[in-house]
């Protein structure tokens, strides 16, 4: 994450790590954030819950195997439009350290310029060669559909499934390896995940905002497959 702070993972309890197993280096790798939503569902591309530290084990932690998954059956790799995958993992134990956001209704639409929660573990900057070791948290405001168009984003297509989001002080932003990871906004004072994190042009630009999916045109087709796949 550009900018944001330090934080301890009962803040976000519902930030999980993913990270890939390559046999040629017998090594896992950082790949990307997720989200708990459910206590036996993780969204997102690309399991370990609990941890504040990246590559440090935790007392706290639950690690688990992805057994399936689903990618949108829309995703457009050129585009990024319906960037949401779905794993289905075990039940998991919620703790102070894990536990799940809350899904929007479908038509959930919050105020522009409602400030949001961003976190994850991922670069501190474009071009770092390392991911952040620590979770961070940030905040970003939700802005208006009318600005969220090709020309603050370098031309790249925006689609109806995308909301953008950012610091208005230009501080806080989402940056490589923190993609699948939350966008959470209070709403009747319940963490509610609004967002996952997508894409963006480089990281804390000025006045560029970063590009997340947006969960509430998804609210059926994650039902969907909850019901399909019962625990
Ligand atoms: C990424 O590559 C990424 N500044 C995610 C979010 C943003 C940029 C890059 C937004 O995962």
């Amino acid at each position: 994450m550009f900018g944001g702070r330090a934080s301890d993972i009962t803040e976000q309890p519902w930030q999980a790590v993913i990270n890939v197993y390559q046999a040629r280096h017998k090594k896992h790798f950082h790949r990307c954030g997720g989200v708990l939503i459910d206590s036996c569902w993780v969204l997102h591309t690309c399991v370990i819950l609990g941890r504040t530290y990246r590559k440090q084990n935790s007392s706290s932690e639950q690690i688990f195997k992805v057994e399936k998954y689903w990618i949108h059956e829309q995703f457009d790799n050129e585009t990024f439009d319906n960037d949401i995958v779905y794993k289905y993992t075990f039940i998991i134990p919620l703790s102070p350290e894990v536990f799940p956001a809350c899904l929007p209704d479908r038509g959930l639409e919050l105020p522009d310029w409602t400030e949001c929660e961003i976190s994850g573990y991922g670069k501190e900057s474009e071009f770092s060669a390392e991911y952040s070791e620590r979770v961070k948290r940030g905040y970003v405001r939700l802005w208006p559909k009318e600005r969220c168009v090709p020309s603050v984003l370098s031309g790249r297509t925006v689609t109806a499934n995308m909301l953008c989001a950012g610091d208005t002080r230009g501080l806080d932003d989402a940056c490589k390896g923190d993609s699948g990871g939350p966008l959470v906004c209070r709403n009747n004072d319940r963490m509610t995940l609004m967002g996952v994190i997508s894409w963006g042009d480089g990281c804390g630009q000025k006045d560029k905002p970063g590009v997340y999916t947006r969960v509430t045109h998804y609210i059926e087709w994650i039902n969907a497959k909850i019901k399909a796949n019962p625990v």
